[in-house]
């Protein structure tokens, strides 16, 4: 392209001047914003709530006790002066001072405190102030303002709620439990051995627990409490429990009325009902592993599942002649050496449909306690509204749009199957910061009327 006749010559040196004046601008403001501290520039002190991304985190409430503060400290400065470290909470209304000092958790160069009850933190605006003194008596500061609310009612969550995935449903009244029915659309079981599709159900099922175990109570905890187990927890058990709050969420039968949906938990907002049942038959709640049947071109599933669909040349769970002793004893207990390739592919099925059912199980038993409130911060936590479609109770994040990662309380119908198996790049789905905090009762949330 030629260039256009009218161009000023002037335009070329005029545009530098200005990219100079812009350039010498923005360094006076970096020195000015960062003195030199511990000597480095642009040192600053970050101030984190509940490991919340800063735009999520900054209309949250948080309860008088239980939620996560951290203060993240410049990189790469002396220990003497790390030490220095002062932090002091003030409550606004009273003007009462708390200084904190021996309590602070020293988690992977974050400076952690959990809230103790003992710290006697009022309903009202709290100031947190963070300073930091070098060897030359500079200082660095950071403030940040928190809303300390009531639960009215209680927190959601507690330590006495539980969950009881019941996998014996027969919906069907055929005297059978679903599930183990449902397994023969896999290839998993069949009609004339009932005893190895109990089995199987059985190793599934355990699987499956043990993933939703893994979501709800991960070493990488995103709130860094540094506790080994939090007090607040939700138990997750296959068996029937005499306890005052159980949800029950019966997993197996079919879905008639949305046939391509393997999930169906009511979304209770705030975990008002602790005790509930999700094995209604019209409209259809629970689980429903038999749907997975959706991801059949899936790679993942085609490999997996392969060898026991005869449609793929596969032979059933049942039919081949090695089935009933691979299933007699798990495979780390057998006494013959190497497993044999149709042991490898039992436990290998059973690894992948059990952590697919379970990242499912973790998704939907969230919707039950509480997980996605819809609107912001203090009302709710990013959830989407109803009329919104597959975002309702699902995170959306601050701009109203489904998150670019891909996190567990997503809409479920953007998963692949190798995304559900935690078998894809983005690894196993988690919950992201913001709904772990909710699960752990570490943020407040108020009726939209108050
Ligand atoms: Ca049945
Ligand atoms: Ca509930
Ligand atoms: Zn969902």
């Amino acid at each position: 392209m030629s260039r256009p006749d009218s161009q000023s010559p002037y335009s070329g040196p005029i545009i530098a001047v200005a990219v100079g004046l812009i350039i010498g601008l923005a360094l006076i403001a970096i020195s000015l914003r960062g003195q030199r501290f511990g000597g480095e520039r642009g040192a600053e002190i970050a101030i984190h709530i509940n490991g919340v991304e800063e735009r999520m985190a900054r209309d949250v409430l948080l309860p008088n006790e239980g939620w996560v503060l951290q203060v993240e400290l410049p990189p790469n400065l002396p220990a003497t002066t790390r030490t220095r470290l002062q932090l002091t909470l003030r409550a606004e209304r009273s003007g009462a001072m708390i200084e904190i000092a021996e309590q602070l958790v020293d988690l992977e160069g974050v400076a952690t405190l959990v809230i103790p009850e003992s710290l006697g933190l009022y309903t009202g605006l709290l100031s947190i102030r963070a300073t930091l003194t070098d060897e030359e008596d500079h200082e660095l500061v950071a403030y940040r303002r928190v809303r300390i609310r009531r639960w009215l009612g209680g927190p959601p969550i507690g330590s006495r709620q539980i969950i009881h995935f019941d996998f014996t449903i027969d919906r069907d009244g055929d005297g059978r439990p679903d599930f183990e029915r449902d397994l023969e659309r896999f290839g998993l079981a069949t009609d004339e051995h009932p005893e190895l599709a109990k089995r199987i159900a059985a190793r599934i099922a355990d699987r499956a627990l043990f993933r939703v175990e893994r979501a709800y109570d991960a070493e990488d905890d995103p709130n860094r409490t540094g506790r080994a187990r939090d007090p607040i927890f939700v138990r997750f058990l296959l068996e029937a429990d005499p306890g005052p709050f159980v949800t029950r969420i019966c997993v197996g039968g079919r879905n008639l009325a949305n046939p391509e949906s393997v999930g169906n938990v009511r979304f209770d907002l705030r975990n008002e009902r602790k005790t509930s049942q999700e094995c209604a038959g019209d409209p259809a709640t629970g689980l429903f592993p038999a749907e997975l049947t959706i991801y059949e071109r899936s790679e993942l599933y085609a490999e997996v599942l392969g060898p026991f669909l005869p449609a793929k040349g596969g032979i059933a769970l049942g039919d081949h002649a090695a089935d009933a002793e691979a299933l007699a004893t798990a495979a780390h207990t057998s006494a013959a050496g190497d497993p044999s390739d149709r042991r490898r592919a039992i436990e290998r099925a059973i690894e992948v449909l059990g952590d697919v059912l379970g990242t499912v199980m973790a998704h939907e038993s969230a919707h039950a306690l509480g997980l996605v409130p819809p609107g912001r911060p203090g009302v709710g936590l990013f959830g989407g509204a109803e009329e919104e479609g597959d975002p309702y109770a699902h995170n959306i994040d601050v701009s109203g749009e489904t998150p670019s990662r891909a996190w567990l309380m997503n809409p479920g119908r953007g998963f692949s199957f190798e995304v559900l198996a935690g078998r894809s790049e983005v690894g196993e789905l988690r919950f992201r910061p913001l709904n772990y905090a909710y699960l752990k009762d570490r943020v407040v949330l108020v009726d939209a009327k108050n």
